[in-house]
């Protein structure tokens, strides 16, 4: 495979940017060789600058569920781009977004857009504290909320990729407020809350892990979180950023039936586009500057080319069927992987929740980020070269989930299944 040019690229961008990328994982660091340089994306294909074309099951970490370079959502930037790219003033496309999320998830009465997902859980958490005037937070080990300090503490993620505890700059101060809890252990979470119950003021939790490769709750967990905070006079804060508007239409609150006082949202509300939102209980949202007392602000928040990619991608999965297609596709790759690790007696752990999926070179359960942890870092790194290798391009961290999109057909599938049968080949040799 022909790698000069992003080889070079890799190498010029070395010099004038941190590991040369604009985000850690990026960097392909923990995986070894070299991260590929885009030109361009179609549908489920990914092309480097090398030319060469790969199935991506990235989809730029989430938020490309209609598939890239979708014709509507160009045509949706384009047409709004005629009008202007930034005002920094109010537009109605912002409350026909506001209503479509709504519409999605009752649990959000009033909802905030904002640019990432880590500006949306910082400021959730913001609310949560102003609102309770309480101080901690309670998160779990091995879930990811973006990168502010706080909730550096236990990071999955890039944090985990790069095994690194947490992060020099982050006063210890800030992370003593930041409670620690194994996910899927609600023993322990309830005892975490018997030490600071009263001083917790949110629970925050991806409600499937996305961020140590994907975990789902077990049965039970997610409407004990709800019962805890409900006995302590805490908040509930799913961070949807990754499972919203993917796992099922009206995310992962929709799935389990357990509503939260507020949802995090991002990827997908911004339809491929620098976007992110907070939202929940109308009383609690109504505590928000300008209406309430608690500051949050933006330059870009609602910014109008977002607003357009991201309404027409809220429209676009409104259509029938849409989940149980995402759904299929994810649940073809994870079985198929787990059928050609077992014909080979590789131990593998595989899982899938509407249109993400995850695998573990691990016999399971993973239900912990400690289980993702005892996962074979070493036939990862192999099973991941070998797919680029063949063509196939997956998150390069085994603490990331996988994506499909409305763009893999069954022959991408069968395509990925056929290429995984080799490269398993290559780790069943290698060990
Ligand atoms: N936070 C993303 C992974 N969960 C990585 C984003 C990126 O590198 O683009």
């Amino acid at each position: 495979m022909d790698l000069s040019n992003s080889r070079r690229e890799f190498k010029r961008a070395k010099r004038s940017i941190p590991g040369g990328v604009n985000s850690p994982v990026r960097a392909f660091n923990s995986v070894g060789g070299v991260p590929r340089f885009i030109e361009s994306a179609r549908g489920a294909r990914i092309r480097d600058i090398d030319s060469n074309e790969y199935i991506d099951y990235v989809g730029s970490w989430g938020p490309m569920i209609l598939g890239h370079s979708h014709p509507k959502i160009l045509a949706a930037v384009r047409d709004a781009m005629k009008s202007g790219t930034s005002f920094g003033a109010p537009t109605p496309r912002e409350s026909d977004l506001a209503e479509a999320i709504r519409r999605v998830l009752p649990s959000i009465q009033k909802v905030r857009m904002v640019s990432s997902g880590t500006e949306a859980t910082m400021s959730a958490l913001r609310l949560a504290r102003g609102v309770t005037g309480r101080s901690r937070i309670l998160k779990f080990d091995g879930c990811y909320h973006g990168h502010s300090d706080g909730l550096l503490v236990g990071a999955g993620s890039g944090v985990a990729t790069l095994g690194i505890p947490g992060s020099p700059g982050v006063p210890k101060a800030m992370t003593d407020l930041t409670v620690v809890a194994p996910f899927n252990d609600l023993k322990a979470t309830r005892k975490a809350f018997e030490k600071w119950g009263q001083d917790i003021a949110a629970i925050i939790v991806e409600p499937i892990a996305g961020n140590m490769g994907c975990v789902p709750p077990l049965p039970g967990f997610l409407k004990g979180l709800r019962a805890l905070c409900d006995e302590y006079g805490a908040l509930l804060i799913f961070d949807e950023v990754m499972t919203g508007f993917r796992v099922a239409r009206g995310g992962a609150q929709r799935l389990y039936k357990v509503k939260p006082d507020l949802t995090t949202l991002g990827k997908i509300v911004g339809g491929g586009l620098p976007a992110a939102a907070y939202g929940g209980r109308k009383d609690l949202m109504a505590r928000i500057a300008p209406e309430g007392d608690i500051y949050q602000a933006g330059t870009l928040s609602g910014n109008p080319l977002a607003v357009a990619a991201g309404l027409v991608t809220l429209e676009l999965l409104e259509a029938d069927g849409v989940y149980e297609t995402l759904a299929a596709r994810s649940s073809a790759l994870a079985v198929g992987f787990a059928e050609i690790a077992e014909k080979l007696g590789i131990p593998m752990t595989t899982r899938s929740v509407g249109g993400m999926f995850g695998f573990f070179f691990h016999p399971g359960p993973v239900d912990s980020f400690g289980q993702a942890q005892q996962s074979d870092a070493a036939a990862f790194r192999r099973f991941f070269s070998a797919m680029l290798e063949e063509g196939v391009y997956l998150a390069p961290s085994p603490y990331e989930a996988g994506f499909v999109s409305l763009a893999h057909r069954p022959r991408d599938i069968a395509e990925t299944l056929d290429s995984a049968g080799r490269a398993m080949l290559r780790v069943a040799r290698a060990r």
